[in-house]
């Protein structure tokens, strides 16, 4: 069990299906107490006596609901009861299906409030759930993800942590921080002794060690954060190369206007799509060319910021004409990781092997496509797949989906990166100390080690009732 915190012991109840008309509703509850308390509003339907003995664990029981009040039946359920500690929270808990009409469920709530049952608040199944070691923070906030995923990938990712993939990693980062405070802790107490020289180079093997770790949890965390956001993917080139005619491929309809007069785009057209479960927002944009024209000189600007910001660039070229140098300079400009080299009008090139590349841009990701018969379009498919959607270092199962969660991390990182710079600085063991004190407080919040009981308000309370 978990400290400070105060255990309520009260029994709860709650609503876990949405509130409307539905076939079926589940009303939770849980706490010491039950299945006694419970036992004035069930009825065997056969008149067989109940009591708490009565109830075989984890079973459905079918029974009526009675209204002791009206003194009348309510409605026909199924119940089931989970003895401690053998349930979601730990306690006591119960499970009633009954139909989802709301005047039932309604007058069944005031019931369970008349035999001194409390109605739960948002996310206190499952703080009960936390406070009763059932559950580490990363897995209810992995629960509380799961039920408002908006994509597939994001469900299977929250359902990982839910199995406590990220309270591993966290845990190794954490482990691995707590050595490192025992350490410098005891060369502290020994401070009067004379101190071995090796020490310092065994603190920053350790904290290199540490921050490889940690690597895996803030690229996680950037993930998580595109995940949230979505992706920038900019299609860019020359005038005329096919810029618009991809963008109408990728967004699957003729959305930009394609001429054969170079300049013609010069707004930014922008579609939002979901492409493998991550939202990403596809930009078409200008001609990059030197003009005297007002308006594309607008455009050409826009596109360069665009560009500049981009998670993904498809910069796009004349398959005939090849890249240019000045095409050649926003690559490297860009870096290998940020671009895939697309050349375009490949119906037009006779010769249909693979574009031999300048050697500066060796490595790069390229590929040949043609927009007017749609040919290497499912290779580009694939190759945007592996090249702007696979994050290198981010691992499935450590993917921070919640703010709160990469804010704690980004703490640490900085935390565990001042701790090197002091070691390197061969700094006093003191300020050392302090330093991964905050490492390991801010780590701790993501399991929930450090949390203080304010923040677990906070956090839980944008759960669902019912959860
Ligand atoms: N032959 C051929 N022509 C293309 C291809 N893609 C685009 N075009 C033509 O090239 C011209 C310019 O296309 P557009 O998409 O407007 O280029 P942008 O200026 O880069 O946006 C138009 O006449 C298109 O029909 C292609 O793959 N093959
Ligand atoms: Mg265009």
């Amino acid at each position: 069990m978990r400290s400070p915190l105060t255990l309520e012991s009260d029994i709860i109840a709650g609503l876990a299906t949405p509130p409307g008309s539905s076939g079926v509703a589940v009303i939770r509850l849980s706490g010491p107490g039950l299945p006694e308390l419970l036992l004035p509003l069930l009825r065997h339907p056969h008149g067989k006596p109940l009591s708490p003995a009565w109830f075989q664990p984890r079973l459905l029981h079918r029974l009526d609901l009675f209204d002791p009040v009206a003194d009348t039946l309510l409605d026909q359920a199924l119940v089931v009861y989970f003895p401690a500690p053998h349930s979601f929270t730990g306690e006591p808990q119960m499970e009633i299906q009954c139909h989802g009409a709301p005047v039932v469920v309604a007058r069944l709530l005031a019931l369970l409030t008349a035999v001194g049952i409390r109605m739960a608040r948002p996310g206190e199944f499952s703080r009960r759930a936390y406070q009763h070691g059932k559950l580490d923070l990363t897995q209810a906030e992995a629960l509380m993800a799961l039920i408002h995923a908006s994509t597939l990938r994001a469900a299977r990712e929250a359902a990982r942590q839910l199995q406590g993939s990220l309270a591993t990693a966290v845990g190794a980062v954490r482990e691995g921080l707590l050595d490192l405070l025992v350490q410098v802790e005891a060369d502290l107490d020994f401070a009067d002794e004379e101190i071995d020289p090796a020490t310092d180079t065994l603190l920053q093997h350790r904290l290199t060690a540490i921050l490889t770790r940690l690597a895996t949890l803030t690229q996680g965390a950037a993930l998580g954060q595109h995940w949230q956001d979505g992706l920038d993917w900019v299609i860019a080139g020359q005038p005329n190369v096919g810029k618009s005619s991809l963008y109408n491929r990728l967004v699957g309809r003729d959305k930009a206007i394609v001429t054969a007069i170079p300049g013609t785009t010069r707004d930014l057209n922008e579609h939002r799509l979901e492409w493998q479960g991550i939202p990403v927002l596809l930009v078409d944009t200008a001609g990059l060319r030197s003009t005297e024209e007002l308006v594309e000189q607008e455009g050409i600007r826009r596109a360069q910021e665009r560009i500049a910001q981009a998670d993904g660039v498809l910069l796009l070229y004349d398959a005939q004409a090849g890249l240019a140098v000045s095409e050649q300079q926003l690559a490297q400009k860009l870096g290998s990781e940020r671009v895939i080299l697309v050349a375009n009008k490949g119906d037009l090139c006779p010769a249909s092997g693979p574009l031999a590349l300048p050697n500066d841009l060796a490595g790069y990701c390229s590929v040949v496509i043609s927009c007017l018969t749609g040919e290497g379009l499912d290779r580009l498919a694939e190759v945007m797949h592996t090249h702007f959607l696979s994050q290198p270092g981010a691992e499935e199962g450590s993917i921070l989906l919640l703010a709160r969660q990469r804010e704690a991390i980004l703490r640490t990182e900085v935390a565990v990166q001042e701790a090197e710079m002091l070691v390197n600085r061969g700094a006093p063991k003191e300020i050392l100390a302090m330093v991964l004190r905050s490492a390991l407080e801010a780590v701790g919040e993501l399991a929930g080690e450090t949390c203080h009981a304010q923040l677990l308000d906070r956090i839980f309370a944008q759960f669902c009732i019912g959860k």
